[in-house]
């Protein structure tokens, strides 16, 4: 098993319910086991503004699988909760995203997938559930926590746990 970081994100539909299920079905508690989940976080929109703004957190799990079967599962639960990546601009809604942020301290550079993510240290939305979760995780030499603290951090809405959950 090995160790990896994920970041999901949505804005489309009900963000906080349908990411909750997005864990679910991502975490099956054999190939891949739920290990840490931030909570949620209203994040304002970052790439293409002007759409609504997004739900984000980031989970830590245990994994069997390799980084790009973890990368096909992935991506077959974003389409189970109705993505449609053919009618979707770059940066745009979306119902739900999955990231991989770090597989291990693994290096992957495939056409359909670079590992650790290369946006991560840009993007508020990730680092801070990230270091909520992680934050002595070191990243390319970068600690997780230091990223975080140097991040603009407005807008950035650290959720409640919903009722009942
Ligand atoms: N891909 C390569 N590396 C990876 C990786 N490490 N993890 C490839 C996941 N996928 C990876 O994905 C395009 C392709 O990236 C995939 O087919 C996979 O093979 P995509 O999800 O359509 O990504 P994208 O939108 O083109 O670009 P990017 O930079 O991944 O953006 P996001 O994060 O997906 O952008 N604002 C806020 N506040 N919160 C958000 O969550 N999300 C986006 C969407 C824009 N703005 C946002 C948010
Ligand atoms: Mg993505």
């Amino acid at each position: 098993m090995t160790a990896a970081w994920l970041a999901l994100g949505g804005n489309v539909g009900d963000s906080r319910t349908i990411l909750d299920r997005a864990v679910t079905l991502l975490c099956d508690g054999k190939e891949v086991r739920l290990t840490a989940r931030s909570s949620d976080y209203r994040t304002p929109p970052w790439g293409f503004k002007y759409q609504p703004p997004f739900i984000n957190l980031c989970i830590a799990v245990e994994t069997a699988l390799a980084p790009s079967d973890l990368l096909a599962r992935a991506q077959d639960v974003e389409l189970q909760l109705g993505r449609d990546r053919a009618h979707e601009k770059r940066w745009g809604p979306r119902t739900a995203d999955i990231d991989i942020i770090a597989y291990g301290d693994l290096a992957v550079h495939e056409l359909d997938l670079t590992v650790p993510h290369p946006r991560l240290f840009e993007r508020a939305f990730v680092l801070l559930p990230l270091a909520e979760i992680a934050p002595d995780l070191v990243i390319t030499g970068r600690s997780v926590r230091e990223a975080a603290a140097g991040v603009d951090p407005a807008g950035i809405e650290r959720l409640p746990p919903r009722q009942g959950m």
